[in-house]
């Protein structure tokens, strides 16, 4: 929530996703030994709006542990706490939404996956191409990842930066670049219009991830401030 102005609350929010989101994708082994509970605290601490439990082959008694420590330092924060994967798993933690793959979708129609989770839970989906991309804005999803942009140790491609503008004017819904974000290449992307970034390495392996988490937001928060400028001059 935003600040009262002549009584009324300026609301930073559009829909379930704020504007100018960071989004922090956590797999503990990428956190150079530190816990998930220690990377989300650090992360909140540095001013992350979202992060996703993103726990591949791990026994279910530890995705649990895991994702209850996370939603409860989430929860606290009033961050948004996403489960990767798997919507019985998210409602379960009581999760705010389920980030799904394209494979995901095989088994989870996301039409059985909103009627699971319910309509005012976020469900988030991943896609790679321009056609996926429009197929996503169709569904009943609240946001779409659109990546790997730069390459990542994560994936075994990258797609590169040239179809961020087409995206954006297709997407009728907040979308998450992602893939081999960091400081060094943001500034190209959010050049090209993009307002939401999901990372993971960037973070993880950061040594101050408290400062790093700083360090984005502080980039997302100021490229908004410039495209109010540039919308003002013109
Ligand atoms: N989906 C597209 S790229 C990616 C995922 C999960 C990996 C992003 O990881 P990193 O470390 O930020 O490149
Ligand atoms: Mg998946």
């Amino acid at each position: 929530m935003g600040p009262y102005v002549f009584g009324i609350r300026v609301c930073y929010f559009m829909g379930k996703i704020k504007n100018n989101s960071l989004y922090l994708i956590i797999t503990e082994e990428y956190g150079r030994g530190r816990s998930a509970a220690e990377i989300a605290k650090k992360a909140i601490a540095g001013g992350v709006d979202m992060i996703q439990m993103r726990e591949k082959n791990r026994p279910r008694e530890e995705l649990i542990k895991i994702g209850k420590s996370i939603a409860a330092l989430c929860g606290d924060k009033n961050v948004t706490f996403i489960v990767n994967d798997n919507p019985l798993l998210a409602k379960e933690l009581g999760a705010d939404g389920v980030h799904l793959g394209q494979e995901d979708m095989k088994l989870y129609p996301i039409n059985k996956v909103r009627k699971l989770i319910g309509k005012n839970k976020i469900v988030g989906l991943s896609t790679h191409s321009l056609d996926q991309l429009a197929k996503a804005n169709e569904d009943d999803c609240d946001y779409i990842a659109f990546g790997p942009i730069f390459p990542t140790k994560t994936k075994d491609y990258s797609i590169g930066t040239k179809d961020v503008r087409r995206v954006l004017e297709i997407a009728g819904k907040p979308v998450f670049f992602i893939g081999g974000i960091n400081l060094s290449n943001i500034d190209t992307l959010l050049g090209k219009g993009a307002k939401n970034i999901a990372v993971i390495r960037a973070m993880l392996e950061a040594d101050d991830i408290k400062t790093m988490a700083e360090d984005f937001k502080c980039r997302l928060t100021e490229n908004r401030k410039e495209r109010v400028r540039h919308a003002i001059k013109n």
